[in-house]
């Protein structure tokens, strides 16, 4: 067992406050929780399922977003990726007729290498998360939720089953989705901590990302939704869909292609099982009747955290 996989075992988050993680919603969100939440009782639960290895590299868009983000390093234009980040890597890869559809920019590959090393030299990627963290002095503790290999695939209408960044990036999400999949969820485990941290936590909150492709694959991995089961009522969810639509990402079209309505109650729906209470922006506040009456405490609050103010009163609204 790594350093890292002993701290994350030892340092349960009594009273600590877990979050259950996608990219760029749950990076925005938590930025609310830093400075309201020690470091030691902040963990983040991340999502793996958008993972991919290309030009022989391991790339981690969820665990890089919230880090960069954290870290106030985050392209604001962009949601992902490095604030003043160059690109002659792709331009090169460009010149040679390489894979170019998935824009790395040169210091992100510095990321993703020093990474793919760490991985070849026997580190776990819990471990490996955290050294990137502590070099970036984040305040909080960020999981993995699996060192086992778990990919989220998508089925189109036109192309069959593709890689979730073939879909989201090389397709930019615009291709007809009949089903998502979580490859390898059936056999993988837990990393370190993550139960304990779920098991111990005063509050858990679910992020405003992806119900169907961000969080779900969290919840793949045997033991989490269980325990989410279990502590139903200390589990919030934020939804991502406001006024029916997503703030960013394919959240509404991807519920409906998948037989759902794109509304704060077919995300109630959704996370009935895990969630208690679901926070729902104002606009929707005529749906908290229906998400009542299907066992979910609505909490009705602005949302969008583009605008100021929004994402400290909704984290304090997810504390309380
Ligand atoms: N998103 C894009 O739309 N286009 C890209 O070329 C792209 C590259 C990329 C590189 C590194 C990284 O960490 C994230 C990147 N993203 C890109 C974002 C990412 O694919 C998605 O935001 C998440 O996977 C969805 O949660």
């Amino acid at each position: 067992m790594s350093a890292a996989d002993e701290t994350a075992t030892q340092s349960n988050a009594t009273d600590g406050v877990v979050v259950v993680c996608g990219g760029v919603g749950a990076a925005r969100l938590l930025r609310g929780f830093v400075g309201r939440v020690s470091a030691e009782q902040l963990t983040a639960i991340v999502n793996v399922g958008d993972d991919m290895d290309l030009h022989g590299l391991r790339i981690c868009p969820d665990i890089d977003t919230i880090t960069y983000t954290l870290a106030d390093a985050v392209s604001p234009e962009r949601g992902w990726g490095l604030d003043g980040e160059s690109w002659q890597a792709m331009a090169m890869l460009e010149k040679l007729g390489g894979v170019d559809w998935f824009s790395l920019g040169d210091r992100d590959l510095g990321t993703h290498l020093y990474r793919t090393q760490r991985l070849s030299e026997g580190a776990s990627l819990a471990a490996i998360t955290e050294e990137i963290a502590s070099r970036w002095e984040l305040p909080l503790r960020m999981l993995p939720v699996t060192e086992d290999r778990l990919r989220t695939m998508v089925t189109t209408v036109d192309e069959g089953e593709i890689s979730f960044q073939e879909y989201f990036v090389r397709r930019q999400h615009s291709v007809a989705v009949t089903s998502v999949r979580f490859d390898g969820s059936a056999s993988s485990r837990p990393a370190a901590g993550v139960l304990e941290a779920l098991r111990s936590a005063r509050r858990i909150v679910i992020a405003p990302s992806n119900p169907a492709v961000s969080i779900d694959p969290v919840l793949a991995v045997p033991g989490v939704r269980d325990v989410l089961i279990e502590r139903r009522s200390d589990v919030r969810a934020v939804s991502p869909i406001i006024g029916g639509k997503a703030l960013k990402g394919p959240a509404d079209r991807l519920l409906v292609e998948l037989g759902r309505e794109a509304s704060a109650l077919a995300v109630a729906e959704w996370y009935a099982d895990v969630v208690g209470t679901l926070v729902i922006d104002t606009v929707d506040a005529d749906a908290a009747p229906a998400i009542e009456a299907l066992g979910v405490t609505p909490l009705v609050t602005d949302t969008i955290m583009a605008q100021p103010g929004v994402t400290e009163s909704l984290a304090e609204i997810l504390l309380s």
